[in-house]
């Protein structure tokens, strides 16, 4: 008998891939497919979306698909990062190369848009947290550089609803990326139309928000042809990466979560699953944000500069000529002193350096600490950094919730690094299990599954993780240490750098 199989397409901060997902006797299996390069691409000093190759790659792997699994397959979704958009124009133009939520073009634009409406008038209508590149932000600086192209839109995508739409022709936006626009009010599930008339960006080219899992139609003929898929079904899944991640925690608990969970990879996404958004005054002041997930649920989360610290300074030892892989990384930072010098990973001057260990080494001597000279001093630096942001945001989150956190459950690529892993449980004295890598796929694959009638609810969805994947656990170890690094970095984070 043939096996249901749904197809995610995950686009990665450096990779796309499309997976194949199956789902039976209560356990679902990945299969990769096929891996394409993704990323930022400079075009004359600004960053961008390769949308055209990413198009290209996306019905190579279908095709893929389509040899070895046929009619098997029942559906296919798309998901990736938040906030980035494509416009429309007229007669469905592609309106410019669409920007990459790096790209320096919000430097400094959240500074114009709180001189126009206070933060606290922008949260109350939003609920998320205030990073220059959330969607918001990027309209606003496109009001501000290029307002002849925002006027000529008709229609504004997400990434992942841009490429629905070629799939199947629906322009709508799907709900947990919608979240995460800042253009979105949580209290109504509606767009902030008062909001984003105050700055002047059009409100027609927001289309209708989706429920996730909605069915959006079935493949267009000529990609249907092309791939040999056949006309499948195109599920919007939880298109935000992150949405799909936490939906695919491994957890049995049911009631009141006694968890938190970071999203680790690129982003170390770090929250607690809440009923309904906070939009407290603290809550504001933490600048943590409220996304939604799916069966009503909100993340309430920070954003922390998670892994691009290392994958960046790999990318610069590369480029003085020593290639070393994560694993290397890894043993060379397990060998380095602990607690030499400590920083804020999400200081402004870590979004994008052209050189990250510079970036790491001015830090450290402009707060009067050593600046990490080796391979291995720098990742350590960057990893203990991490780990002592996990508590600080940690107690902010339980402090937010009034719940204590029992476990954390650290999901997606980054459980690969067992150090850092190691390093949470210790600095944050919770038990940490670490598990599924693949995260995002999963949570990709089971939403559709689940559309597709295969599975039930979203703890049904967890119970088929818990049961398909192997964890790893972590106790906390070497506290005593931990706390005293501890208390030395909340006093270099009470320390305004700019
Ligand atoms: C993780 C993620 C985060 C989002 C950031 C930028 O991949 O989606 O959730 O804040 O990327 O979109």
């Amino acid at each position: 008998m043939s096996t249901p199989c749904y197809l995610a397409v995950d686009l990665g901060a450096a990779s796309g891939r499309v997976i194949a997902g199956h789902v039976e006797n209560g356990q679902v299996t990945l299969e990769e497919l096929h891996r394409f390069p993704n990323g930022a691409v400079n075009v004359a000093g600004t960053l961008r979306w390769d949308v055209l190759a990413l198009w290209n790659e996306i019905q190579n792997g279908l095709t893929i698909a389509a040899e070895k699994f046929g009619k098997d397959i029942v559906s296919v979704g798309v998901d990736t990062w938040g906030v980035d958009y494509v416009l429309l124009g007229q007669g469905d133009e592609l309106l410019g190369l669409p920007y990459h939520y790096r790209d320096a073009r919000t430097d400094n634009i959240m500074d114009v848009a709180l001189s126009h409406v206070p933060r606290h008038k922008i949260f109350e209508q939003t609920g998320l947290q205030f990073l220059p590149f959330n969607t918001l932000f990027q309209l606003v600086a496109m009001r501000h550089a290029q307002p002849r192209i925002l006027d000529a839109a008709e229609r504004l995508l997400l990434m992942p609803d841009f490429f629905h739409w070629l799939l199947s022709g629906s322009q709508v936006i799907e709900f947990t990326n919608a979240t995460t626009t800042q253009c979105l009010d949580p209290n109504t599930g509606t767009w902030a139309d008062d909001l984003l008339r105050k700055f002047e960006i059009p409100t027609n080219i927001f289309p209708e928000i989706v429920p996730t899992g909605t069915k959006l139609g079935t493949l267009r003929g000529e990609v249907a042809h092309k791939t040999g898929l056949g006309r499948i079904n195109v599920v919007a899944p939880a298109t935000h990466d992150t949405g799909a991640a936490i939906a695919a925690i491994p957890t049995q608990h049911t009631g009141q979560p006694n968890w938190a969970y970071i999203s680790s990879g690129t982003w170390s996404l770090m929250g607690v699953e809440v009923p309904e958004a906070i939009v407290s005054h603290r809550a504001l002041e933490l600048n943590v944000t409220n996304e939604g997930g799916i069966d009503g649920t909100y993340r309430l989360l920070k954003n922390i500069a998670g892994l691009w610290l290392v994958q960046e300074s790999r990318r610069a030892f590369a480029q003085q000529g020593k290639s070393l892989d994560y694993e290397q990384l890894q043993n060379l930072a397990r060998d380095a002193q602990p607690f030499r010098s400590l920083l804020d990973p999400d200081d402004s001057a870590f979004l994008a350096p052209d050189d990250m260990p510079t970036a790491i080494a001015a830090y450290c001597s402009g707060t009067g600490q050593p600046e990490p000279e080796t391979e291995g001093q720098i990742v350590r630096c960057a990893l203990e950094s991490l780990a002592l942001k996990y508590r600080m945001v940690l107690g902010w989150l339980e402090e937010l919730t009034g719940v204590t956190t029992e476990v954390i459950h650290i999901v997606g690529g980054g459980t690969q690094n067992a150090l850092l892993c190691q390093f949470a449980a210790n600095a944050c004295r919770r038990p940490v299990v670490a598990g599924p890598v693949e995260a995002t796929a999963l949570g990709n694959v089971l939403i559709q599954a689940r559309t597709d009638g295969a599975v039930g609810s979203l703890s049904d969805i967890r119970k088929v993780v818990a049961r398909s994947v192997e964890l790893k656990h972590y106790q906390p170890d070497n506290v005593d240490a931990w706390d005293e690094a501890y208390r030395r970095y909340h006093d270099l984070l009470a320390i305004p750098r700019r």
